[in-house]
Protein backbone atom coordinates (compact mmCIF):
# COMPACT_ATOMS: atom_id res chain seq x y z
CA UNK A 1 0.00 0.00 0.00
CA UNK A 2 1.59 3.57 -1.18
CA UNK A 3 0.00 6.33 0.31
CA UNK A 4 0.61 10.32 0.54
CA UNK A 5 2.76 10.98 3.72
CA UNK A 6 -0.05 12.82 5.22
CA UNK A 7 -3.24 11.07 4.48
CA UNK A 8 -6.81 11.75 5.12
CA UNK A 9 -8.51 9.99 7.99
CA UNK A 10 -12.12 10.08 9.12
CA UNK A 11 -12.63 9.52 12.84
CA UNK A 12 -15.91 8.42 13.29
CA UNK A 13 -15.99 7.36 17.14
CA UNK A 14 -14.50 10.24 19.46
CA UNK A 15 -10.74 9.37 20.24
CA UNK A 16 -8.93 10.39 23.92
CA UNK A 17 -7.65 13.82 23.22
CA UNK A 18 -4.25 12.24 23.45
CA UNK A 19 -4.29 9.77 20.65
CA UNK A 20 -6.19 12.28 18.04
CA UNK A 21 -2.87 14.50 18.72
CA UNK A 22 -1.47 11.37 17.42
CA UNK A 23 -3.28 10.73 14.32
CA UNK A 24 -3.44 14.65 13.79
CA UNK A 25 0.84 14.63 14.22
CA UNK A 26 1.20 12.66 10.72
CA UNK A 27 -1.89 12.91 8.87
CA UNK A 28 -4.86 15.15 8.28
CA UNK A 29 -7.87 14.49 10.31
CA UNK A 30 -11.54 15.23 10.63
CA UNK A 31 -13.59 14.14 13.05
CA UNK A 32 -17.05 13.19 12.54
CA UNK A 33 -19.16 10.68 14.26
CA UNK A 34 -22.09 10.14 12.28
CA UNK A 35 -24.12 8.63 15.55
CA UNK A 36 -24.65 12.03 16.22
CA UNK A 37 -27.04 13.51 13.81
CA UNK A 38 -25.44 17.41 13.82
CA UNK A 39 -21.92 15.43 12.72
CA UNK A 40 -23.62 13.18 10.06
CA UNK A 41 -23.32 16.01 7.12
CA UNK A 42 -19.72 16.44 7.68
CA UNK A 43 -19.13 12.54 8.10
CA UNK A 44 -20.80 12.03 4.97
CA UNK A 45 -19.11 15.25 2.88
CA UNK A 46 -15.46 13.88 4.67
CA UNK A 47 -15.86 10.34 3.18
CA UNK A 48 -14.81 10.72 -0.68
CA UNK A 49 -11.41 11.82 0.14
CA UNK A 50 -10.94 9.53 3.68
CA UNK A 51 -8.18 6.77 2.81
CA UNK A 52 -8.31 5.92 6.60
CA UNK A 53 -11.28 5.19 8.77
CA UNK A 54 -11.48 4.58 12.64
CA UNK A 55 -13.77 4.22 15.36
CA UNK A 56 -16.66 1.88 16.28
CA UNK A 57 -20.23 0.96 16.92
CA UNK A 58 -21.22 2.21 13.51
CA UNK A 59 -22.41 0.10 10.18
CA UNK A 60 -20.17 0.41 7.49
CA UNK A 61 -22.01 -0.65 4.82
CA UNK A 62 -20.73 -1.79 1.23
CA UNK A 63 -22.91 1.27 0.27
CA UNK A 64 -20.80 3.14 2.26
CA UNK A 65 -17.95 2.01 1.00
CA UNK A 66 -18.58 2.91 -2.15
CA UNK A 67 -19.14 6.54 -1.26
CA UNK A 68 -15.21 6.28 -0.13
CA UNK A 69 -13.25 5.26 -2.89
CA UNK A 70 -10.01 6.47 -1.37
CA UNK A 71 -10.20 3.98 1.92
CA UNK A 72 -7.66 2.09 2.35
CA UNK A 73 -7.95 0.75 5.82
CA UNK A 74 -10.62 0.74 8.77
CA UNK A 75 -9.07 0.68 12.26
CA UNK A 76 -11.91 -0.19 14.18
CA UNK A 77 -12.45 0.00 17.60
CA UNK A 78 -13.33 -3.33 18.78
CA UNK A 79 -12.81 -6.92 18.96
CA UNK A 80 -16.09 -7.90 17.50
CA UNK A 81 -16.35 -7.46 13.85
CA UNK A 82 -19.59 -8.31 12.30
CA UNK A 83 -21.08 -5.08 11.97
CA UNK A 84 -18.48 -4.90 9.00
CA UNK A 85 -18.41 -5.50 5.21
CA UNK A 86 -16.18 -8.31 5.24
CA UNK A 87 -16.07 -9.60 1.68
CA UNK A 88 -16.81 -5.94 0.56
CA UNK A 89 -13.87 -4.79 2.10
CA UNK A 90 -11.96 -7.49 1.01
CA UNK A 91 -12.82 -7.18 -2.24
CA UNK A 92 -12.02 -4.01 -2.12
CA UNK A 93 -8.29 -4.60 -0.56
CA UNK A 94 -9.49 -2.47 2.14
CA UNK A 95 -7.32 -3.42 5.34
CA UNK A 96 -9.21 -3.94 8.50
CA UNK A 97 -7.87 -3.68 11.84
CA UNK A 98 -9.71 -4.51 15.52
CA UNK A 99 -8.60 -4.62 18.82
CA UNK A 100 -8.04 -8.22 19.95
CA UNK A 101 -6.90 -8.72 23.58
CA UNK A 102 -6.89 -5.51 25.50
CA UNK A 103 -10.54 -5.60 26.02
CA UNK A 104 -10.65 -9.66 26.99
CA UNK A 105 -10.35 -9.18 31.35
CA UNK A 106 -12.83 -6.40 31.64
CA UNK A 107 -15.04 -7.96 29.67
CA UNK A 108 -14.96 -11.30 31.42
CA UNK A 109 -15.35 -9.41 34.36
CA UNK A 110 -18.37 -7.65 33.38
CA UNK A 111 -19.95 -11.10 31.92
CA UNK A 112 -19.26 -12.74 35.94
CA UNK A 113 -21.12 -9.65 37.56
CA UNK A 114 -24.12 -10.01 35.56
CA UNK A 115 -24.01 -13.92 36.27
CA UNK A 116 -23.63 -12.78 39.91
CA UNK A 117 -25.68 -10.02 39.68
CA UNK A 118 -29.08 -11.82 37.52
CA UNK A 119 -28.64 -15.11 40.21
CA UNK A 120 -28.33 -13.39 43.51
CA UNK A 121 -31.51 -10.84 42.06
CA UNK A 122 -28.70 -7.73 42.92
CA UNK A 123 -30.64 -5.25 41.05
CA UNK A 124 -34.03 -6.09 42.00
CA UNK A 125 -32.91 -6.38 45.73
CA UNK A 126 -31.30 -2.92 45.65
CA UNK A 127 -34.74 -1.69 44.01
CA UNK A 128 -36.31 -2.71 46.97
CA UNK A 129 -34.14 -1.28 49.38
CA UNK A 130 -34.18 2.56 47.45
CA UNK A 131 -37.96 2.11 46.76
CA UNK A 132 -38.17 2.28 50.94
CA UNK A 133 -39.71 -1.55 50.45
CA UNK A 134 -37.33 -2.64 53.13
CA UNK A 135 -40.16 -3.92 55.18
CA UNK A 136 -38.94 -7.49 57.13
CA UNK A 137 -35.98 -9.99 56.77
CA UNK A 138 -35.95 -11.02 53.48
CA UNK A 139 -37.67 -14.07 53.28
CA UNK A 140 -37.44 -17.46 50.67
CA UNK A 141 -39.86 -15.20 47.90
CA UNK A 142 -36.75 -12.88 47.32
CA UNK A 143 -33.57 -16.04 47.85
CA UNK A 144 -31.43 -15.56 44.69
CA UNK A 145 -29.43 -18.96 44.11
CA UNK A 146 -25.98 -19.56 44.51
CA UNK A 147 -23.31 -18.97 41.44
CA UNK A 148 -19.97 -21.07 43.53
CA UNK A 149 -20.29 -24.68 42.48
CA UNK A 150 -22.60 -24.67 40.16
CA UNK A 151 -21.99 -25.63 36.88
CA UNK A 152 -21.25 -22.82 33.69
CA UNK A 153 -21.25 -23.84 30.15
CA UNK A 154 -19.29 -21.50 27.88
CA UNK A 155 -20.26 -21.06 24.04
CA UNK A 156 -16.90 -19.90 22.88
CA UNK A 157 -13.71 -20.92 24.32
CA UNK A 158 -11.67 -18.01 23.07
CA UNK A 159 -10.04 -14.77 24.72
CA UNK A 160 -12.76 -13.75 27.06
CA UNK A 161 -14.23 -17.23 27.27
CA UNK A 162 -10.80 -18.48 29.18
CA UNK A 163 -10.43 -15.07 30.96
CA UNK A 164 -14.39 -16.30 32.32
CA UNK A 165 -13.53 -20.12 32.99
CA UNK A 166 -10.71 -19.10 34.70
CA UNK A 167 -13.39 -16.55 37.03
CA UNK A 168 -15.86 -19.35 37.50
CA UNK A 169 -13.22 -22.42 38.05
CA UNK A 170 -10.28 -20.88 39.81
CA UNK A 171 -12.71 -18.24 42.10
CA UNK A 172 -15.33 -19.98 42.32
CA UNK A 173 -15.22 -23.35 42.64
CA UNK A 174 -17.71 -24.16 39.22
CA UNK A 175 -17.74 -27.43 36.99
CA UNK A 176 -16.85 -25.40 33.17
CA UNK A 177 -18.39 -26.63 30.35
CA UNK A 178 -17.47 -25.17 27.02
CA UNK A 179 -18.12 -26.09 23.58
CA UNK A 180 -16.08 -25.04 20.71
CA UNK A 181 -15.60 -25.94 17.01
CA UNK A 182 -12.38 -28.06 18.51
CA UNK A 183 -11.36 -28.55 21.98
CA UNK A 184 -8.34 -26.27 23.10
CA UNK A 185 -5.26 -27.86 23.51
CA UNK A 186 -3.93 -28.07 27.16
CA UNK A 187 -0.94 -25.87 25.94
CA UNK A 188 -3.12 -23.15 25.60
CA UNK A 189 -5.62 -23.52 28.54
CA UNK A 190 -2.68 -22.93 30.95
CA UNK A 191 -3.97 -23.02 34.44
CA UNK A 192 -7.54 -24.11 33.08
CA UNK A 193 -5.60 -27.60 31.86
CA UNK A 194 -7.65 -30.34 33.88
CA UNK A 195 -10.57 -27.97 34.94
CA UNK A 196 -12.76 -27.37 32.13
CA UNK A 197 -14.48 -29.94 29.90
CA UNK A 198 -15.11 -29.91 25.88
CA UNK A 199 -18.65 -31.28 25.48
CA UNK A 200 -21.06 -31.47 22.65
CA UNK A 201 -23.29 -28.29 22.66
CA UNK A 202 -26.59 -30.56 23.57
CA UNK A 203 -24.69 -31.96 26.62
CA UNK A 204 -23.77 -28.30 27.47
CA UNK A 205 -27.08 -26.94 27.49
CA UNK A 206 -28.70 -29.79 29.62
CA UNK A 207 -26.19 -29.50 32.03
CA UNK A 208 -25.59 -26.09 32.47
CA UNK A 209 -26.88 -24.07 35.60
CA UNK A 210 -25.76 -21.04 33.76
CA UNK A 211 -25.39 -21.36 29.84
CA UNK A 212 -23.11 -18.23 28.55
CA UNK A 213 -22.70 -16.92 25.51
CA UNK A 214 -19.47 -15.07 24.34
CA UNK A 215 -19.68 -16.40 20.80
CA UNK A 216 -18.90 -14.18 17.73
CA UNK A 217 -21.55 -13.22 15.65
CA UNK A 218 -21.52 -14.80 12.20
CA UNK A 219 -23.66 -16.63 9.99
CA UNK A 220 -23.68 -19.72 11.71
CA UNK A 221 -24.10 -18.35 15.05
CA UNK A 222 -27.05 -16.43 14.06
CA UNK A 223 -30.01 -17.03 16.36
CA UNK A 224 -28.30 -20.33 17.40
CA UNK A 225 -30.17 -19.39 21.06
CA UNK A 226 -33.72 -20.68 19.43
CA UNK A 227 -36.64 -21.75 20.57
CA UNK A 228 -34.95 -25.51 20.78
CA UNK A 229 -31.87 -24.60 22.46
CA UNK A 230 -33.82 -22.63 25.68
CA UNK A 231 -35.80 -26.06 25.21
CA UNK A 232 -33.04 -28.04 25.93
CA UNK A 233 -31.86 -26.21 28.76
CA UNK A 234 -31.71 -27.14 32.14
CA UNK A 235 -34.95 -26.21 33.82
CA UNK A 236 -34.61 -23.43 35.77
CA UNK A 237 -31.23 -22.75 34.58
CA UNK A 238 -30.04 -18.81 33.77
CA UNK A 239 -29.00 -17.33 30.07
CA UNK A 240 -26.34 -14.89 29.76
CA UNK A 241 -25.14 -12.96 27.04
CA UNK A 242 -21.88 -10.94 26.82
CA UNK A 243 -21.26 -11.66 23.08
CA UNK A 244 -23.64 -9.92 20.14
CA UNK A 245 -27.46 -9.73 20.68
CA UNK A 246 -27.56 -11.24 16.87
CA UNK A 247 -27.36 -14.76 18.50
CA UNK A 248 -30.30 -14.77 19.89
CA UNK A 249 -34.13 -15.23 19.06
CA UNK A 250 -35.20 -13.08 21.43
CA UNK A 251 -38.99 -14.06 20.85
CA UNK A 252 -38.10 -17.49 22.03
CA UNK A 253 -35.98 -16.15 24.93
CA UNK A 254 -39.66 -14.62 26.29
CA UNK A 255 -41.33 -17.59 25.64
CA UNK A 256 -38.60 -19.74 27.73
CA UNK A 257 -38.88 -17.09 30.58
CA UNK A 258 -42.48 -16.82 30.94
CA UNK A 259 -43.21 -20.34 30.61
CA UNK A 260 -41.01 -20.82 33.55
CA UNK A 261 -38.70 -22.67 31.97
CA UNK A 262 -35.45 -20.85 32.30
CA UNK A 263 -35.22 -18.65 35.91
CA UNK A 264 -33.94 -15.56 34.30
CA UNK A 265 -31.50 -14.04 31.74
CA UNK A 266 -29.03 -11.63 32.10
CA UNK A 267 -28.26 -9.73 29.20
CA UNK A 268 -25.52 -6.64 27.94
CA UNK A 269 -26.31 -7.40 24.19
CA UNK A 270 -29.40 -7.36 22.15
CA UNK A 271 -30.63 -7.67 18.49
CA UNK A 272 -31.23 -4.06 18.07
CA UNK A 273 -28.92 -1.40 19.91
CA UNK A 274 -29.74 0.87 21.67
CA UNK A 275 -33.12 -1.64 23.03
CA UNK A 276 -36.23 -0.25 21.57
CA UNK A 277 -38.88 0.89 24.19
CA UNK A 278 -41.05 -1.61 23.42
CA UNK A 279 -38.52 -4.43 23.61
CA UNK A 280 -40.38 -7.21 26.41
CA UNK A 281 -36.78 -7.70 27.22
CA UNK A 282 -36.27 -4.11 28.71
CA UNK A 283 -39.16 -4.77 31.54
CA UNK A 284 -38.98 -8.75 31.98
CA UNK A 285 -39.11 -8.76 35.54
CA UNK A 286 -36.56 -12.32 35.02
CA UNK A 287 -34.45 -10.16 32.53
CA UNK A 288 -31.50 -8.21 34.14
CA UNK A 289 -30.57 -5.82 31.33
CA UNK A 290 -27.14 -3.80 30.27
CA UNK A 291 -26.42 -1.65 27.76
CA UNK A 292 -23.16 -3.24 25.94
CA UNK A 293 -21.21 -2.52 28.76
CA UNK A 294 -18.99 -5.31 28.23
CA UNK A 295 -15.61 -3.54 27.61
CA UNK A 296 -16.73 0.09 29.22
CA UNK A 297 -14.34 1.12 31.71
CA UNK A 298 -12.44 3.84 31.64
CA UNK A 299 -8.87 1.69 31.54
CA UNK A 300 -9.57 -0.24 28.22
CA UNK A 301 -11.55 1.93 26.39
CA UNK A 302 -8.64 3.81 26.35
CA UNK A 303 -6.67 1.00 25.41
CA UNK A 304 -8.87 -0.14 23.06
CA UNK A 305 -8.67 3.25 21.60
CA UNK A 306 -4.56 3.56 21.70
CA UNK A 307 -4.13 0.08 20.01
CA UNK A 308 -6.59 1.38 17.28
CA UNK A 309 -4.52 4.25 16.90
CA UNK A 310 -1.71 1.95 17.03
CA UNK A 311 -2.96 -0.34 14.17
CA UNK A 312 -3.64 2.60 11.61
CA UNK A 313 -0.43 4.30 12.28
CA UNK A 314 1.06 0.97 11.27
CA UNK A 315 -1.00 0.41 8.41
CA UNK A 316 -0.39 3.95 7.15
CA UNK A 317 3.64 3.69 7.64
CA UNK A 318 3.46 0.83 5.58
CA UNK A 319 3.99 -1.59 8.32
CA UNK A 320 1.04 -3.20 8.45
CA UNK A 321 2.60 -6.18 10.34
CA UNK A 322 2.86 -4.61 13.83
CA UNK A 323 -0.87 -3.92 13.21
CA UNK A 324 -3.78 -6.31 14.46
CA UNK A 325 -5.23 -6.97 11.18
CA UNK A 326 -8.44 -8.85 11.24
CA UNK A 327 -7.87 -11.94 8.81
CA UNK A 328 -10.15 -14.45 10.88
CA UNK A 329 -12.88 -14.44 12.79
CA UNK A 330 -11.93 -13.05 16.38
CA UNK A 331 -11.80 -14.91 19.21
CA UNK A 332 -13.72 -12.82 21.20
C1 LIG B 1 -17.62 -2.18 22.43
C2 LIG B 1 -17.45 -4.59 21.65
O1 LIG B 1 -18.94 -2.14 22.75
O2 LIG B 1 -15.15 -4.79 21.20
C3 LIG B 1 -16.30 -5.13 20.87
O3 LIG B 1 -16.56 -5.93 19.94
O4 LIG B 1 -18.54 -4.98 21.48
C4 LIG B 1 -17.20 -3.60 22.73
O5 LIG B 1 -15.92 -3.66 23.18
C5 LIG B 1 -17.61 -1.57 21.11
O6 LIG B 1 -16.87 -2.22 20.19
C6 LIG B 1 -17.23 -0.10 21.26
O7 LIG B 1 -15.88 0.11 21.15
Amino acid sequence: MTLSARSQILVFRELPVDQLARLEAEHEVTVANPRIPEQREAFMAALPQAQALIGSSYPITADLLDMAPQLRMVSSISVGVDNYPLAALASRGITLCHTPGVLTETTADTIFALLMATSRRIVELAMLVREGRWERNIGEALFGHDVHGKTIGIMGMGRIGQALARRAALGFGMTVLYDNPTAVPDEQLGLLAGKVRHVPRGDLLAQADFVVSVLPLTDSTRNCMNAQAFAAMKPGAIFINGSRGGIVDEAALVNALDSGHLRAAGLDVFQQEPLPLDSALRTHPQVLPLPHIGSATHETRYAMARLATDNLLHVLAGNRQKACVFVTQPEL
